[in-house]
């Protein structure tokens, strides 16, 4: 082959398989970035710093919040007003936030206010409500201002006036401080021609302030010039520190200083991303929290405009150090601090909410690729799993079941009788997911609507905003306009006579490209200079677009029935920003088939986890490029602990359904599969909690031994929610062995592969254990102190497991005793809303197993009549044979089996909606004979 045939066809090949980073700008191309390290390092330099100050005499209390003003001197001596407001909300967390006074500045066309309807967006309910009354807990001095807080007044927030330097401590040491680097920065509006009276010239960079040099952005008007605004956020004595999704990066965050790569938020379609990177992603939640094994600290950056982190740690005195930088917008900040890591996930959800509880059907699996050409394939794939006895809950549609790509159309040809399809899949239990974007091919007549009503995106000249996307040319529906919501209800509607959904209900909805995602758009997304409902620039709102938008779909989809049979609604985005858990699960986008990219799926969504979007997973076998069998195997090992287990493959690759690897990987396959649809009972009772207090559902080992500080970095590693289920999947290919860190004293029992063992691990101290693996092999471990409730029947769909029986798995600790929860419910609507569910508590102490339920009403107690215990499995009872079982005045002697040194009580058949006790007892001869 001639030279350059090989050169260009290596670099087609290298290009083809690698992230295209000359489409993202790094800190160093992106003006306010770039223009903000600038400023740290001068500050660093020369100890000197922009005056920042608020005026003691502007204090006052207001609805709850102390509002000020707060004074930025420029090097002319001029001041500029910044409306300032210091707040403590619901949940110990307080806020601190700086505005910009524009009214002064018109712009054709155009709300020059600064956007500050961030966090509204993020939070769940009205933000007048999250207040809590200052009265008798602040102190408003000369120099400084004091808010003490916390049941037991531990926490306390000291803002310095005069240095705009916020410390808060935890019994009276400073564990977090905001602008104590001095890196406030805030670029008030000026015009280009003002600009060289308005700098500090020694300090500040003026890279980019009214153009962008960017190759992809040069058409960019900045009309609004530089407006950043950033700061540093000090964490002292941590080590760790973990969150701002989304990024293919560890758990505990890395030191970025000398990098050009800041963590970026800045929601983007990122084709073929790289395995391990900090370059920006689909979605973002700027949230970080911190943990030592005294205090928890989390902060929230309530900006959706582009933004960008930077992380740098010291070890004398040791300290993390962050440094937030957004492009427009205003500084709204949110410190949470609490004793452990679940209370700041519990105090940052009471702001931004929790994740709904999801339908049980959407926690089985999903088969997932693109495409599945038409009814036959999709009956085909159905059958398929009923005939390899491999159970599944939803099949999926990408863009293709669509007419030319006009979403809310179906290929007449493919899908002549999509109502009957849906009934077929629906007579097993199961469901269907299509997908449907936000954009709008021209020539259709919904965009033909978006454009005439003018519910569409607009670019900076106020017309309906034209470019490329999947089906061509296309508009963009603005999700931020009411007047949009109408339209889409209409679409969504539950009716006969819709042509897409029919009466169907079983068909949900997948929310792709939602970035938005724009082929031809700098960045492959929306110009910045775009305008949305109220003339905001897109600039200002960028991150939360896509939350916008499956928050549209969401709010179509609960007014589809009737209330009393509502569904929760199924959701999956790909874009996403703090908040989106209310209403959407997310997925980690293009993955490629590399054993790289299993590994990092397990740091990503324990990340999701942590920042209250526990509905995460990652595409099983990767989306881009053909897996091996192992790695396939291995794929969905790993898999059927993400909280959204799904496989999803690439058009271009090759069929890769369970059954296609064929014996022996078919088998592992079908043995991980029907394991995840066996937990199913503890998967929902994780997912029950996280709505209710933001515990993750997938949960790095730093919560559950925050005392122990050699877990803070393992993200190999986890539990599933507080069941006790303690796993570490296998990633390395050929691999033999796996080293599996034991982290404190309690016995793990062996559970590998879901099976109870009596065998368990009791180190003196924690440590490592060598464990040998092979390809079937899923190491797990049930820590002493949890009973385990799981389904043990194999079924089709997870609708069909509905009345089985359970098995309860209980691991005695140290001391002789376990807990464990289990929520059930109708598995689909919202009536536990209203009472219709029960929660059952398990304890075991001194030999005595006992059951406890409560029932929210006498609805949920029928329902579950019927419904049993089957068998319950004792680990660590050694001394004990025989059991006594009671029940609704009823005694009997339960059926004993022990084997392998199990103690199995068989059948007891206790009533899933009754309390009910156990007494295991030494046999005595009379039970023998
Ligand atoms: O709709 C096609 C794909 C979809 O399969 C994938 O999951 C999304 O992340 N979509 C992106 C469009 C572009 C794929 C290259």
């Amino acid at each position: 082959m001639h030279l350059n045939i090989v050169v260009a066809f290596c670099c087609f090949w290298l290009q083809a398989w690698a992230a295209k980073d000359y489409l993202f700008k790094n800190c160093d191309q992106s003006g306010f970035c770039s223009r903000n390290r600038h400023y740290r390092r001068q500050v660093e330099n020369s100890g000197r710093h922009i005056p920042y100050f608020v005026d003691p005499s502007s204090i006052e209390l207001k609805n709850d919040k102390l509002e000020a003003t707060l004074y930025k001197k420029l090097e002319s001596n001029e001041l500029v007003k910044l409306p300032f407001e210091f707040s403590l909300l619901k949940g110990d967390n307080v806020r601190l936030k700086i505005d910009e006074d524009r009214s002064k500045v018109r712009i054709k066309g155009l709300n020059t206010k600064r956007y500050d309807e961030t966090a509204q967006a993020i939070f769940d309910g009205p933000e007048e409500d999250k207040y809590v009354s200052l009265k008798e807990k602040v102190d408003i001095g000369k120099d400084s201002i004091t808010i003490v807080y916390g049941a037991d007044k531990q926490f306390k927030a000291v803002l310095d006036l005069n240095s705009v330097v916020l410390t808060i401590y935890y019994q009276d040491h400073p564990q977090v401080s905001f602008n104590s680097k001095q890196l406030l920065n805030f670029e008030h509006f000026r015009s280009e021609e003002e600009n060289v009276q308005n700098v500090h010239s020694e300090l500040e960079s003026t890279f980019d302030m009214f153009h962008d040099s960017f190759a992809d952005s040069k058409d960019d008007s900045l009309r609004l010039g530089p407006e950043s605004v950033a700061a540093d956020i000090v964490f002292h004595n941590f080590d760790h520190v973990y969150g701002i999704p989304e990024h293919a990066d560890s758990l505990s965050l890395k030191e970025t200083t000398d990098s050009s790569w800041p963590y970026r938020l800045y929601n983007v379609d990122i084709f073929e991303y790289y395995s391990e990177s900090r370059m920006p992603m689909y979605g973002s939640i700027p949230i970080m929290t911190a943990t030592n094994p005294t205090v928890s600290v989390g902060v929230m950056w309530m900006n959706s405009a582009d933004t960008y982190v930077d992380v740098n740690k010291a070890s004398k005195p040791k300290s993390v150090t962050s440094h937030w930088i957004s492009e427009a917008g205003v500084l709204d900040l949110i410190i949470s601090m609490g004793e452990s890591p679940a209370t700041i996930n519990k105090n940052l959800g009471l702001l931004t909410g929790y994740v709904q509880l999801p339908q049980l059907f959407s926690l089985g699996y999903h088969q997932c690729r693109w495409m599945y050409n038409d009814e036959e394939d999709v009956l085909d794939i159905n059958s398929k799993f009923d005939k390899y006895e491999i159970p599944y809950d939803t099949i999926w549609l990408d863009v293709d079941y669509t007419d030319t790509r006009k979403y809310f159309t179906w290929d007449p040809d493919s899908f002549p009788d999509p109502q009957r399809m849906l009934r077929k899949l629906d007579h097993t239990g199961r469901n269907m997911v299509i997908l449907i974007d936000p954009h709008f091919k021209l020539d259709y007549e919904i965009s033909d609507h978006i454009d005439k009503y003018g519910i569409g995106q607009k670019n900076s000249r106020n017309e309906t905003y034209k470019h490329h996307c999947w089906p061509g040319e296309s508009v963009w529906i603005d999700s931020l306009n009411p007047s949009a919501q109408e339209y889409w209800d209409k679409l969504h509607e539950s009716s006969k006579d819709n042509a897409v959904f029919g009466e169907a209900q079983n068909v949900h909805i997948w929310n792709d490209m939602s970035e938005p995602s724009v082929f031809d758009g700098p960045e492959t997304s929306a110009h910045k200079d775009n305008l949305h409902y109220g003339n905001w620039e897109h600039r200002s709102l960028h991150n939360l677009v896509g939350k916008s938008f499956h928050e549209l779909t969401y709010n179509s989809l609960v007014k589809r029935a009737s209330n009393d049979q509502r569904q929760r609604p199924f959701i999956l985005t790909r874009s996403f920003f703090a908040g989106s858990q209310r209403t959407a699960a997310t997925w980690t986008g293009d993955n490629m088939a590399k054993w790289e990219y299993l590994r990092t799926s397990i740091p990503m969504t324990l990340t999701l986890n942590a920042v209250n979007m526990p509905f995460a997973g990652a595409d099983v076998g990767g989306f881009f490029g053909d897996p091996s069998k192992e790695l396939l195997t291995r794929w969905y090992q790993t898999g059927i602990w993400y909280p959204f287990f799904r496989a999803h493959a690439h058009l271009d690759s090759r069929r890769r359904e369970p059954w296609v690897p064929g014996e022996p990987f078919t088998s592992y396959i079908k043995d991980a599969i029907r394991l995840r649809y066996s937990l199913l009972p503890a998967f929902y009772t994780s997912f029950y909690e996280s709505s209710t207090d933001g515990s993750p559902v997938m949960k790095p080992l730093y919560y559950s031994n925050p005392e122990n500080e050699d877990v803070y970095a393992i993200d190999d590693q986890f539990f599933l929610g507080n069941s006790g289920l303690m796993v570490k999947p296998v990633t390395e290919q050929n691999a033999r062995y796996v080293e599996v860190y034991i982290p404190d004293t309690e016995p793990y029992y062996e559970f590998t592969d879901g099976f109870p063992q009596a065998d368990a691990i009791r180190l003196s101290s924690p440590g490592t254990i060598k464990k040998s693996v092979d390809l079937g092999t899923i190491p797990m471990y049930l820590k002493g102190g949890h009973i385990l409730t799981r389904k043990d029947r194999y079924r089709r769909s997870s609708r069909l497991m509905r009345h089985d029986p359970y098995h309860l798995v209980v691991a005695l600790d140290n001391s002789g005793s376990a807990q464990g929860l289990l929520y059930v419910d109708d598995e689909e609507s919202f009536a536990y809303r209203s009472g219709n569910f029960a929660i059952s508590a398990f304890e075991a102490t001194g030999n005595t197993i006992k059951g406890a339920v409560f029932a929210g009403n006498d609805v949920i107690r029928k329902e579950l009549d019927g419904i049993v215990i089957e068998k319950i499995t004792v680990l660590g009872a050694d001394d004990v044979n025989a059991a006594e079982v009671s029940q609704d005045g009823k005694k009997w002697e339960a059926a004993i089996n022990r084997k392998d040194g199990i103690l199995e009580l068989v059948g007891p058949k206790l009533s899933i909606n009754k309390d009910w006790e156990v007494k295991l007892r030494k046999s005595t001869r009379h039970d023998e004979l």
